[in-house]
């Protein structure tokens, strides 16, 4: 009694959990999105905080949520991720002590394992920085580009090539919009749900080029209905990467663990988290489990 040290809030990780099932039941309840889930554009979003990162200068990643200010917002490469943004809102008033940057990868997280996808080890400790630590334009993937182009992008955040092959795989979910990347369609038949499919089809299907006045893209030669970027083709046309999507079109329990592993990784790039904390990774219940 009589103590005047203000009370600081420590989150726990059942606080982390109550934010996750918020997370999850918001994605039950907007079901009137593309293909009946914003799962895919969350994961994109978490992917573009994450994938500016350059192991060099150690600027970028998912530490700042520096994507809510408008030069970055602006990237070509992140047009459409407000959608993401404006659905976790109402998730980041009712839980305000989270930084934006740790709710974007742990909508992320949500997103996937509410997919069916693997559990994703979450270790909480970004902060949210100003707008001066926005990334210039151009750390992320060009859709147009190949395999030389897909290196230079993954080596500067830390790959390696079995690596690109395994993030790869989230091409399972979410499609392409005319009026965001000017791509269309989608890589999967279930693009709500994570499976390895994507390598399935990349390795099943015939692919030629579609017809039409867009950006070059493939589309099956079976039904037309599903696609493939340049950029996707290049890890079948690429004799190194080609063997670990043989890998992962067999053996999806493989692609999960080794899915999983890299996108732990990939959502963990250039934060600085507290000493210790990387055997402290929280799992969390997924509502379906
Ligand atoms: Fe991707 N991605 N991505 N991607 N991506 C697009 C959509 C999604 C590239 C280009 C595109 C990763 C890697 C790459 C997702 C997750 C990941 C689109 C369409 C393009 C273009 C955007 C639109 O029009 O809305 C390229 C190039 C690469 C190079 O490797 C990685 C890595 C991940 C995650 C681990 C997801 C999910 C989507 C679907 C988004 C949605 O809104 O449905």
């Amino acid at each position: 009694a009589g103590s005047t040290t203000p009370k600081v809030f420590t989150p726990t990780q059942q606080d982390y959990q109550a934010v996750y099932n918020e997370i999850a039941a918001r994605l039950e309840e907007k079901d009137d999105y593309d293909d009946g889930s914003y799962g895919p554009v969350l994961v994109r979003l978490a992917w573009h905080a994450s994938g500016t990162y350059d192991k060099e200068t150690g600027t970028g990643g998912s530490n700042g949520a520096t994507m809510r200010f408008a030069p970055e917002a602006d990237h070509g490469a992140n047009a459409g991720l407000k959608a993401a943004r404006d659905f976790l809102e109402p998730v980041k008033e009712k839980f305000p002590w989270i930084s934006y940057s740790d709710l974007w990868i742990l909508a992320g997280v949500t997103a996937i394992q509410e997919m069916l996808g693997p559990q994703i080890p979450y270790r909480p400790g970004r902060s949210d920085r100003d707008v001066a630590a926005c990334t210039p334009d151009g750390r992320l993937p060009d859709a147009s580009k190949a395999q030389d182009h897909l290196r230079a992008i993954f080596y500067r955040m830390g790959f390696n090539d079995q690596e690109i092959v395994a993030l790869s795989g989230a091409h399972a979910l979410g499609r392409c919009h005319t009026d965001r990347s000017g791509y269309d369609g989608p890589w999967t038949f279930s693009p709500t749900v994570l499976t390895n499919d994507y390598y399935k089809l990349l390795l099943g299907e015939k692919w030629q080029w579609k017809k039409w006045n867009g950006p070059k893209q493939y589309e099956d030669k079976s039904t037309k209905t599903l696609m493939m970027l340049p950029a996707d083709m290049a890890i079948i046309q690429d004799k190194k990467f080609k063997p670990w999507v043989e890998k992962y079109a067999a053996d999806n329990d493989l692609f999960f663990k080794d899915f999983a592993a890299v996108i732990v990784k990939l959502f963990e790039l250039g934060v600085p988290f507290a000493e210790g904390t990387e055997n402290q990774r929280m799992v969390f219940k997924s509502t379906s489990a």
